[in-house]
């Protein structure tokens, strides 16, 4: 019988996690770890912005909104060939996952069979598909379900009573609305969000409590923020001294999503490019065990393959590998 990991967790409990004694905590966090994941393994996956920038949406953070002056310029969706490209390389180069983003409110019908395609092509590679496209109706994600997606990036990002401090263009609601669309599709779900908006403790209760108590994510995306001069965020934290994220801090918030969401994976994702290599490690101590590769995320820099490949030789920690969903069976029969 397999048992769901809890999803009862009480604001309290998650403020108790948080307040723990950080040596405790990061303890209690790989003792999790060790016992539902192999452990000194991480997850690599690989981003590709498949369409970039002109977003309408206007979250504080983020580089493609219409609303930043960032210099980010909009482009049009790339064609099916030259994503297919892109995911070969990264599969040469060891990732196990392509993950293709959309800076779209909502992908439109006549974008659908383009989408479809580099689904597929990604699969017949024999990388797990992953995509992140804004909000999807019901049919939309039937569709990309159809296609074979395996995975569907879609953040609640912070607290759902700090959402509206980050985003105005859409609801916290709205996010939830798709997350269950796309769960009935029976895609799998990757969800989390940015630390160093400038929340508060208070919010980053709210932010894992929320995570924690809807069906878990399969993965949850723990950004740091990267901010870029020119957005709300950005500009706003520039000079304060929550321009730098407080590392212990983040890896706390690491920690107890590792130990709320025991059978995740949690991605240490956007921000590492500015993080020690000691930060990070002590992250994976805390139980994350995916990252991004390749030197670009969607527009931000990212650390690169090489010095990568150097800090997990150094910490001891292998690539795990990945068999997609579905080729699983194939490969048994
Ligand atoms: N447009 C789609 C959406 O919002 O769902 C997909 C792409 S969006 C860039 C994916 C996620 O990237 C956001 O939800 C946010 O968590 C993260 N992100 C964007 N800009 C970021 C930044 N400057 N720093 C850290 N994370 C960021
Ligand atoms: C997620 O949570 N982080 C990734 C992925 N999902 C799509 C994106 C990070 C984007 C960082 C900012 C940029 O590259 O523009
Ligand atoms: Fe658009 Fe996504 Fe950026 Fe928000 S995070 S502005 S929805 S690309």
């Amino acid at each position: 019988m397999t048992v769901l990991p809890r999803t009862d967790w009480t604001r309290a409990d998650i403020t108790a996690l948080f307040d723990m004694p950080f040596m405790d905590l990061v303890y209690e966090a790989q003792t999790v770890h060790r016992a539902n994941h192999p452990r000194n393994e991480v997850q690599l996956s690989t981003l590709l912005s498949i369409k970039t920038g002109g977003c309408p949406e206007d979250c504080g953070y983020c580089s493609q909104s219409v609303e930043a002056d960032s210099g980010v310029k909009a482009t049009k969706l790339m064609d099916v060939r030259a994503v297919l490209q892109a995911a070969a390389q990264a599969k040469d180069n060891g990732s196990g996952r392509f993950c293709m983003g959309a800076a779209w409110r909502n992908p439109k019908e006549r974008d659908m069979p383009a989408l479809k395609e580099m689904i597929r092509g990604v699969r017949e590679m024999g990388m797990e598909t992953c995509m992140t496209l804004g909000m999807l109706s019901e049919g939309q994600a039937r569709q990309l379900a159809d296609a074979g997606l395996d995975y569907y990036n879609h953040n609640i990002d912070t607290a759902p009573e700090n959402y509206a401090n980050i985003i105005s263009t859409r609801t916290f609601e709205d996010r939830i609305e798709t997350l269950e669309n796309v769960r009935a599709a029976g895609i799998n779900v990757c969800c989390g969000g940015i630390v160093g908006l400038g929340e508060t403790r208070e919010d980053r209760i709210g932010f894992i409590h929320a995570l924690s108590t809807m069906p878990h994510p399969e993965s949850v995306p723990i950004n740091a923020l990267v901010p870029v001069k020119g957005t709300v965020l950005g500009d706003m934290l520039a000079d304060t001294p929550l321009a730098k994220i407080d590392e212990i801090e983040f890896v706390r918030t690491v920690a107890v999503a590792r130990i709320t969401m025991p059978a995740s994976m949690v991605r240490l994702s956007a921000g590492r490019e500015s993080m020690s290599e000691s930060c990070q490690a002590l992250c994976f101590m805390a139980g994350a065990n995916s990252i991004f590769t390749g030197d670009k995320l969607l527009t931000a820099p990212n650390t690169g393959d090489d010095k990568d490949a150097a800090m997990l030789a150094k910490l001891g920690i292998r690539a795990m590998q990945a068999v997609p969903h579905g080729h699983l069976e194939e490969a048994a029969e």
